[in-house]
């Protein structure tokens, strides 16, 4: 017998790989593991029918000679199929887009895209198998639920071809969206509520903000949405959430912000978690809230500088070159450095301008050449002070449209910082 099954706690993407494998794999039983979210729940309620879908309480876990394991390769996230871990001779079959597992096999087939269904729906599509359009609309499901509908930075190419082919198929999305809307459900609402009586806010470096407490009974989903309409209700700049799981006694922390001035992504990755300037989180082991709510108030209140400031990301050394220097000099300099302009200092490193190709249009004469920089550079040059915020210096660039700035330490020029440097740091390239 072949089966094909996936993770317990079941979400779309597993119920949609599921289905999708037993396409793949017709002559397989699809086994659904018995804890399914609620989504899914409600989902099935009135889906159950067009899929034909068994219990592991139906299955005789002996006969099974093939195993074909989607959306997880763990065998920790299989339980009920855990007697199957030390059957001599089984055969399993692997497709998950997680990196890490311990179920080993010769047949994976392993990609990290955003989803796992979109490794099935290229094979079926290889395939040139047929899927009926409520197929295809719990494909996009699976797929728009573990991509949040394409925008997770996970999504891959792959992702979005795949939802272009499932849309062609006919998928539904009225039908998507009723479901997978549910994302806030009763849970959600009972801890916004609750967040809601108990908010306060406050006000810090000129905006607003507020830092919810709350304590959690086990995994809920999407807390991140409730944070969201919980900033919103509120209407505050930035909101936080501190959520305590008493049981495993770990903290999560989600923040939003709606403003440039406060970057969560900055302040995540300070306490060990990550995000981007909007959104973000961190996973605290055995932390207080009151702790890591006086940690936020300090990050926020002046030190949100102080984990990545222009200095970590900026250039250096930069190369300069003295007010009297001969523009010839300048010239050779540049082409050597393959670069467009440079800094020119006095004999104390302060900057007096900039020298670019740019200015060698205002040369007239051949000796023009022997000229000292400083008659022909930039002056009125723009310069970021080393404390301050990459967001700054990218307003500066927007502003002014240049691509470099001096960064300025005590009067001396420390670094550069251009706009590659800030392009890297917004999109998160920064290494850990
Ligand atoms: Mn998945």
């Amino acid at each position: 017998m072949v089966i094909i099954t996936t993770h317990k706690g079941s979400d779309f993407d597993a119920l949609a790989s599921l289905v999708a494998a037993s396409l793949v794999y017709p002559e397989a039983k699809a086994v659904l593991p018995s804890s399914i979210n609620t989504n899914l729940k409600a989902f099935l309620a009135i889906h159950k029918d067009l899929f034909n879908l068994f219990s592991p309480r139906d299955i005789i876990l002996e006969d099974v000679k093939t195993l074909v394991v989607v959306d997880t390769h763990s065998w920790n996230r299989l339980e009920e199929m855990e007697p199957l871990k030390n059957k001599p001779d089984l055969e399993i079959i692997v497709w998950d887009h997680h990196a890490k597992g311990d179920i080993v096999t010769p047949n994976k087939n392993i990609k990290e895209t955003g989803a796992c269904v979109t490794l099935l729906v290229k094979e079926i599509e290889k395939q040139k198998k047929l899927i009926t359009p409520i197929q295809a609309t719990l494909f996009l499901m699976g797929l728009y639920e573990d991509t949040g509908n394409l925008t997770f930075p996970s999504t891959l190419p792959e992702d979005a071809y795949a939802a272009g082919f499932l849309l062609d198929r006919k998928a539904d999305l009225q039908i998507l969206s009723t479901f997978l809307r549910q994302a806030y459900g009763k849970k959600q609402k009972d801890i916004l509520f609750q967040m809601i009586q108990e908010a306060e806010r406050k006000e810090i470096i000129g905006f607003s903000i507020s830092i919810a407490k709350m304590e959690i009974d086990g995994r809920i989903n999407n807390l991140a949405i409730v944070l969201e309409m919980y900033r919103e209700i509120i209407n505050v700049d930035a909101a936080f959430g501190i959520f305590k799981d008493v049981e495993q006694n770990k903290c999560m922390v989600i923040g939003r912000s709606n403003i440039d001035e406060i970057n969560v992504g900055l302040l995540m990755r300070s306490i060990g978690g990550g995000g981007h300037p909007g959104a973000g989180s961190a996973l605290l082991k055995t932390v207080n809230p009151d702790t890591i709510e006086e940690m936020l108030l300090e990050l926020i209140s002046g030190n949100q500088h102080s984990s990545v400031m222009l200095s970590d990301i900026m250039s250096y050394p930069v190369v300069t070159i003295n007010e009297n220097a001969k523009i010839e000099e300048a010239a050779m300099m540049l082409r050597e450095l393959g670069c467009t302009g440079m800094p020119v200092v006095d004999k104390d490193e302060h900057v007096l301008g900039v020298i670019s190709r740019r200015d060698f249009k205002k040369l007239r004469k051949p000796k023009h050449m022997q000229s000292p920089v400083k008659a022909f550079m930039t002056r009125n040059v723009v310069t970021i002070s080393h404390d301050k915020s990459i967001i700054e210096a990218a307003r500066l660039m927007i502003k002014h449209d240049i691509g470099r700035i001096p960064v300025i330490k005590k009067d001396k020029i420390v670094g550069i910082i251009t706009r590659t440097d800030t392009l890297t740091y917004f999109y998160d390239l920064l290494p850990d």
